[in-house]
């Protein structure tokens, strides 16, 4: 098959070719295959939308859906060519920037392989998100450019015109096809660009005219909102997001030949956080330029549309001052403040309004509007029911549900770790590869055989990171080392400098002759928001420890502190197999689920985490044996903050704790790092605290010295190990797509 398209592609034979020659192959190849199929069918359709898609690499994921991954591989073989060297061939697109964004990219997978109909909408962002560099132990920003004159791709001959307050733009449609696995059908991610948009006025880095809309509106994802044209161009990119999606979603309707007042029959909308909320008036909008009446096509929309919110933090719920609107989609004003009439008639209650003081909360118009809200996990929809979102629930309380994140295996598991694939498919057979409950027959297999050739395996993951990791920063990895990793979007909240104070703690323990049983490399991987300046401190402190501890020939033989570069889908894709211990030590009620800590705990590694998020049901599944828990718990935390009760001054003047906060700002850092830096996240950890890190300190050093302690009895290691792999089926994102389906789209039951 490869052989004969790369013959007439580039006439000549697949060991000639160069690993660029034979992915253009693979890619058409997949390509041809992926236009032949059909689409999914049904009555009713999905409509996913979303600022975020953030898909990483589609080649190995496509080959195996489309089930052509085992012939690949045996020609490539063949022909001595390398997988891995083939997969490095393909950018990685980065239309997102963290957790909400790879769901959305899970889901579709998911959506597709359980032959529901369903797309996702969103916009092709030239360099979406940014490339980060380490230069002086700080994060830099340069743009990431994916797109190629061969990408996945696909233009449709389809455009849309926008109409913004002073100027009107022409969004153009872009495809990529979405195969089922094993379906032979498939669904698509369906991406907006504009056409006038010049990847040249670029500069210095990710600087650009903020203003200049019609030449800058889809080049980036998420453009730094830290000023006030920032936030307007963010405005701009959703309205005209949802415009486009909303006006595909009624062509669609008309195409199949139903009359606009049938859109809730034939269309499901799932709004993906607040960002895709003006799809609500815009649909109404362009229902009442079909003659549709006002108070029937609000009925309309609000039987089409479903909310699922991702996160509690106050500063991320979004809320646009109505003036911006007037600038950027004065036509949707009047319906917003009809809206917001309507439900402050219905419900005069203060805090329920959908503009107040001059701004549009969106996700209160999500919630009158919309006859579904979901949270991500279950401690997460317990709090916004009975906390952040109460009053609502009170009037809602039918339109609440929780849908419990999930991931899915075709990536996590068969693409990025095919030892522990095959070591799951010779114990259970196929089968758990539709239904992922099956992954609970691997209980028994307690044996020495199995648990040995379990460690084996996850020697054999961290060897390939280590090679990976000295090919791309040229950093060496003692693979006999406990490997203990925290990836994920750097945020105060995930409370990366806690863990950099437990290093601290054991370099300074290290120092006082204290040796541990075997070396521990700490692996990170996190961006930072470009304008997230607490953040970028705490990167830089991070980087700087890392050399102290390198610097230190008395620490160095036992400690490493290794902060991979550019985080993303692809780098994940290599460290979770690898990982012995899975970070998870968000401030609890804080982490609206998480989804790393479910690919890390189906990878084989152990969480040591807070109660928090989904963190909650995987202690529920795995048992207290096979996780390491500490902390304060959400209930108490909330309760900490209703009473302003945390005063991080208190904690910090412990004499345990002193030493390791004192030692930001001691002469090893600061020959290190840049002492404004420093001293700032010194300040905030002393005066402000505000995600409570000193709270729980104490605690996770223990557990965590319990684990480090644990590990050295490898057999019962490797039970917990085969423990979170067998309950980790839970976590399939089948299971969660599953459930929108029974409870929020019904696409097949009607
Ligand atoms: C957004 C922003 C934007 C402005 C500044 C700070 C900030 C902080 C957080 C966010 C969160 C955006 C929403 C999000 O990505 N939520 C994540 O969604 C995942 C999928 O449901 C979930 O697993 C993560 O816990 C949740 O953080």
């Amino acid at each position: 098959m490869l052989n004969e398209k790369v013959q007439h592609l580039w006439n000549k034979e697949l060991s000639q070719c160069s690993y660029e020659e034979i992915y253009l192959a693979i890619q058409q190849l997949c390509k041809e295959k992926m236009q032949a199929l059909p689409l999914v069918q049904g009555k009713r359709k999905l409509y996913y939308i979303s600022a975020e898609f953030l898909i990483g690499r589609l080649l190995t994921c496509n080959l195996i859906n489309l089930g052509i991954y085992q012939q690949v591989a045996q020609e490539m073989e063949q022909a001595g060519k390398s997988m891995a060297l083939l997969e490095d061939a393909e950018p990685e697109p980065s239309l997102g920037n963290g957790g909400l964004g790879r769901l959305a990219a899970c889901f579709l997978d998911s959506i597709a392989t359980l032959q529901l109909r369903g797309d996702g909408v969103g916009l092709c962002y030239h360099y979406g998100l940014f490339q980060q560099k380490f230069h002086d132990n700080k994060q830099w920003e340069q743009p990431n450019p994916w797109l190629q004159p061969n990408s996945w791709l696909t233009k449709e001959n389809i455009t849309f015109t926008v109409p913004f307050g002073k100027f009107t733009v022409e969004g153009e449609l872009y495809s990529i096809d979405i195969p089922g696995c094993d379906t032979n059908s498939k669904n698509r991610l369906r991406l907006f660009d504009l056409k006038s948009v010049q990847e040249n006025i670029v500069q210095d880095g990710i600087q650009f005219d903020k203003e200049d809309i019609r030449q800058n509106l889809t080049l980036f994802l998420y453009p730094d909102d830290s000023d006030q044209a920032g936030r307007l161009l963010r405005v701009y990119q959703q309205y005209f997001m949802v415009s486009c999606a909303a006006q595909l979603i009624l062509k669609e309707l008309e195409e199949a030949g139903h009359a606009p007042t049938e859109l809730a029959e034939y269309a499901v909308v799932q709004i993906n956080d607040t960002h895709p909320s003006m799809i609500i008036p815009e649909l109404i909008r362009l229902l009442m330029e079909k003659g549709v009446g006002f108070t029937e096509a609000t009925d309309i929309v609000s039987r089409t549309c479903a909310y699922t919110n991702h996160t509690i933090l106050a500063e991320a719920l979004e809320k646009w001052p109505i003036s911006s609107l007037e600038i950027v989609a004065p036509r949707i004003v009047a319906i917003i403040r009809e809206l917001d009439r309507l439900a402050k008639e219905a419900y005069p209650q203060k805090g329920l309004g959908i503009i107040e003081d001059g701004l549009v909360h969106m996700a209160r118009m999500d919630i009158h509007y919309g006859f579904s809200v979901n949270g991500v996990a279950q401690l997460h929809t317990e709090i916004l029911e009975q906390s952040e979102l109460k009053n609502f629930f009170e009037i809602y309380p039918e339109k609440f549900n929780n849908k419990t994140n999930g991931i899915t295996f075709r990536r996590w598991i068969t693409a990025c770790n095919p030892w522990l694939d095959e070591f799951v498919t010779k114990k259970l057979g196929q089968g758990w590869k539709q239904d992922a409950n099956l992954l609970e027959g691997l209980e028994k297999f307690e044996d020495e055989e199995s648990l040995s050739r379990l460690l084996e395996i996850k020697q054999t993951c961290k060897e390939q990171l280590a090679e990976y990791v000295l090919h791309q920063q040229g950093i060496e990895l003692d693979t006999n080392s406990i490997f203990d990793i925290q990836i994920k979007r750097l945020h105060e909240y995930k409370r990366q400098q806690m863990n950099l104070l437990y290093i601290i703690w054991k370099y300074q323990q290290i120092k006082g002759g204290k040796i541990p049983p075997r070396p521990i490399t700490f692996l990170f991987g996190a961006k930072a928001a470009p304008a997230y300046i607490l953040a970028k401190d705490i990167i830089h402190a991070l980087l700087c420890m890392a050399k102290v501890i390198e610097n230190d020939p008395q620490v160095s033989p036992w400690l490493k502190l290794v902060f991979v570069e550019n985080y993303n889908v692809t780098k994940a894709e290599k460290l979770i197999p690898a990982a012995d211990i899975s970070e998870q030590i968000s401030l609890a009620s804080k982490e609206a689920s998480g989804t790393g800590n479910m690919k890390l705990m189906l990878n084989g590694a152990i969480t040591l985490g807070t109660l928090d998020g989904a963190n909650v049901e995987i202690a529920q599944r795995v048992g207290e044996d096979n996780i390491y828990l500490f902390g304060k718990k959400s209930p108490e935390v909330i309760g900490l903050y209703e009473s302003r009760g945390y005063c991080s001054r208190e904690y910090y003047q412990r004499p345990e704790i002193e030493p390791l906060v004192d030692f930001l700002l001691q002469k090893p850092m600061l020959a290190q790092g840049d002492a404004e830096c420093l001293g700032r996240l010194y300040q905030d950890l002393t005066h402000k605290d505000w995600f409570m890190t000193l709270l729980d300190l104490e605690e996770y050093i223990e557990v965590k010295e319990k684990a480090f302690a644990d590990y050295e009895n490898r057999t019962e290691w490797a039970k917990k190990m085969l423990h979170n792999i067998a309950q980790a089926g839970f976590f399939s994102s089948d299971r969660t797509i599953a459930q929108y389906e029974q409870d929020i789209w019904k696409l097949k039951s009607i």
